[in-house]
């Protein structure tokens, strides 16, 4: 049955049934039967953005936010398992009584869920299985794989409405870090700003509607969008709760294109302003919407990093028009603003003798980082249906759905792009960025230095603070990692002459400082990087840990338990007090020892906590103690 929000099934246990929630099995980092890709492992830069710079590539994992949020959530008792070996999960299948197991997907994992499946009908066969997540709009699922419902769109209300419960209540709110395990350079990453965001999920979908997007599409499409916080106030509530529980000093802001709702984000803003919120926030925009607000607005915003769609020069996507994208991320960079800009290869337009032009228009905004993807059709969009009907999409002896994401070739006939260039093409893309733009890494230094030097003495002691926590690694550790990267690149003079430019701009604001920390710490990085280049030539990889989480007080000893946060006017004044310096008495909710919450990646780790050593034990082979949480297709906006 594909259930739909209107579905009026409800469980017979009602909120008596045992759930468990669980993504698709891994490893994911490695060629295999299931759908597994060396190419495509379970990371975010990694995968599509800085996919091609070697050691300088950003390292880090993300939880399955889309099951946290709909655990936290359930009155019924909910157990979640993040990236298991399938080996664990039939472990907790065999080993657990789950009357409804609810598997969540995306597309190119279609076969993992159908091993699932089985698994489930093997194993446990009374259980009641629930799939969600984008796999749920491949067309005729039901005929690859043996579930009982399909869910397409929001979890949380169905599964609330499955469950006999109140689908209407306030919508909890998952505490978690956004960043797992981060790394660059073969170096884990302590103690920089920004690694302690608490991930932020304000809504689901975007109004924007573009033809290829599938998040769009799957919440609605065009004008429409799932508003989990409509408010400026909730919104705020939930952002001091967060901050409260997790000690966390910005927000990685999941909502696809989170300044669309401007009466929310500007009411967010004066609340930011009145209780003296030096906050940053990481989030996705579109251009047009972007531009409906002014730079003191998004920098009062504490907006860092922004996830910004260009698609391409002569796009006709009525969120680019009249914007002049190569000046505006130019203005953004000079507000500190880091900026990552998605380009599509492949459009309509697109041929062979254009394409290195495309390439280089692209190549010429110099944002922080590129992501660059090839324009693809996936069930649900607009343009799925336009292919459907031109007859251009592939079959399924043409191209295998784990391939279909959008790193290696397409998944219909182009109107000019024709055996497989179109994969050349792609890679051609992320090298030309690397190097002319040089590593994301200096340059995102290079927008934090201009940051700092617009606001390092601005008036308002909100913002003075933010960029001065920004700023803090400026001197040491960033000088560091620019000595190490600039001796890395001696040979090549473009590079070392942008690396150069740089460093020499942090030597002049920072002094002797600088001068002295960047070969003492660059010297280290510099054999650390070689380390890892070294060790990826190799064919290391790395996979997430697996996480183990339960939401009921009866729950297993081994799994952690969690508890969402909420905005109303209780938790509020907890928050509140809590923000003003007391100690947190929402954290008295959690029922987790610090060092349990340190696992559950809801508190950063401790220098002695070694996550590297963690990851490297995992990607031998070898089981970790259950612990402890963008992006891709055409990602957002
Ligand atoms: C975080 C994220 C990741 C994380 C990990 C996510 C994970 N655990 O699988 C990382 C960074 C690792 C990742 C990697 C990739 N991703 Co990704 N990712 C996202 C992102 C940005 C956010 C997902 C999210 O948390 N959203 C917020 C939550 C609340 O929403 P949600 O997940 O949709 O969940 C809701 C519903 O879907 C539903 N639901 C979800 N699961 C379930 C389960 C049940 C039982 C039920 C009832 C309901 C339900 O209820 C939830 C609450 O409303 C989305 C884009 C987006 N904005 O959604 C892309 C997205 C999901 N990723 C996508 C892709 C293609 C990839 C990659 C292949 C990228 C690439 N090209 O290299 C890789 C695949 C890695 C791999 N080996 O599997 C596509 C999927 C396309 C498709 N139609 O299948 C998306 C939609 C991006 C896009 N626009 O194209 N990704
Ligand atoms: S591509 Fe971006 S702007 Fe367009 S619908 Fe998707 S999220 Fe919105």
């Amino acid at each position: 049955m594909t259930t739909t929000a209107v579905d009026s099934s409800v469980h017979p246990l009602r909120s008596q049934a045992r759930v468990l929630l669980v993504s698709v099995f891994g490893p994911y980092a490695q060629d295999d039967q299931y759908g597994s890709r060396v190419i495509n492992p379970m990371e975010l830069f990694h995968n599509q953005v800085t996919r091609l710079q070697h050691a300088f590539s950003f390292r880090s994992f993300y939880r399955s936010w889309g099951l946290m949020l709909i655990q936290v959530n359930l009155k019924a008792p909910c157990n979640l398992l993040d990236y298991p070996s399938e080996e664990r999960f039939v472990e907790e299948i065999k080993t657990r009584k789950y009357d409804i197991i609810g598997i969540s997907s995306i597309i190119p994992n279609l076969l993992k869920v159908r091993r699932m499946c089985r698994l489930i009908r093997k194993y446990r066969p009374g259980a009641t299985i629930v799939v969600g997540g984008h796999v749920a709009n491949v067309p005729d699922l039901k005929r690859w794989v043996d579930v009982d419902h399909i869910v397409q769109g929001d979890g949380v209300r169905w599964m609330r409405r499955f469950l006999g419960e109140d689908e209407n209540q306030p919508i909890r709110h998952p505490q978690v870090l956004a960043l797992i395990g981060p790394r660059t350079m073969g170096v884990p990453l302590r103690n920089h700003h920004g690694l302690v965001n608490a991930t932020l999920i304000p809504a689901v979908g975007c109004p924007m509607g573009c033809n290829f997007c599938s998040t769009s599409a799957m919440f609605g499409g065009k004008g429409k969008c799932i508003e989990f916080y409509k408010t400026g106030e909730e919104l705020f509530e939930i952002m001091c709760a967060l901050e409260a529980g997790l000690r966390s000093e910005g927000f990685f802001v999941m909502d696809e294109n989170f300044l669309f709702n401007q009466k929310r984000a500007l009411r967010l803003l004066e609340l930011m302003e009145t209780h003296g919120k030096s906050w940053s926030l990481d989030i996705f925009s579109s251009a047009d919407v972007l531009r409906r607000y002014t730079m003191a607005q998004l920098v009062g915003l504490g907006i860092r990093w922004l996830w910004l769609g260009l698609e391409g020069k002569d796009a006709r996507y009525k969120k680019l028009a009249g914007t002049d994208t190569i000046g505006l991320v130019r203005e953004l960079q000079s507000h500190g603003i880091r900026v990552l800009g998605s380009s599509i290869i492949g459009l309509d337009e697109h041929t062979p003798d254009n394409l290195d032009q495309a390439i280089d228009y692209a190549v010429s905004h110099d944002t922080d980082f590129h992501q660059f993807m090839l324009y693809t059709p996936i069930p649900g969009t607009p343009l799925y249906a336009e292919s459907e009907s031109q007859g251009t999409l592939l079959g399924v002896t043409e191209i295998e759905l784990a391939d279909i994401h959008g790193q290696l070739k397409f998944n219909y006939r182009h109107p000019h792009i024709r055996d497989g260039q179109e994969t050349e093409f792609l890679l051609r893309a992320f090298q030309r960025d690397f190097e002319v733009n040089g590593p994301s890494l200096v340059r995102i230094i290079r927008t934090m230095l201009w940051g700092w030097k617009r606001y390092k003495d601005d008036p308002n002691p909100r913002i003075r603070a933010r960029f001065a926590c920004e700023a803090a690694n400026l001197p040491v550790k960033y000088a560091g990692a620019l000595w190490a990267a600039r001796r890395r690149y001696r040979d090549d003079p473009h590079r070392w002459r942008l690396i150069s430019q740089v460093l020499d701009g942090l030597y002049a604001e920072f002094g002797w400082k600088a001068r002295l920390a960047a070969p003492t710490v660059g010297r280290y990085l510099y054999q650390m990087l070689r380390r890892e280049e070294r060790r990826l030539r190799e064919g290391w990889t790395y996979e997430p840990p697996t996480f183990y989480e339960t939401n009921s007080p009866q729950g297993p000893e081994a799994a952690v338990r969690v508890t969402g946060v909420m905005a109303n006017s209780t938790s509020r004044d907890r928050a509140m007090a809590a923000c003003k310096g007391g100690v947190s008495s929402i954290q008295q909710d959690h029922e987790e020892s610090p060092s349990q919450r340190r696992r559950s990646g809801k508190l950063p780790h401790r220098r002695s906590d070694k996550v590297p050593h963690r990851l490297t034990a995992l990607r031998r082979g070898e089981r970790v103690v259950p612990q402890v949480d963008v992006t891709s297709g055409q990602e957002g906006s």
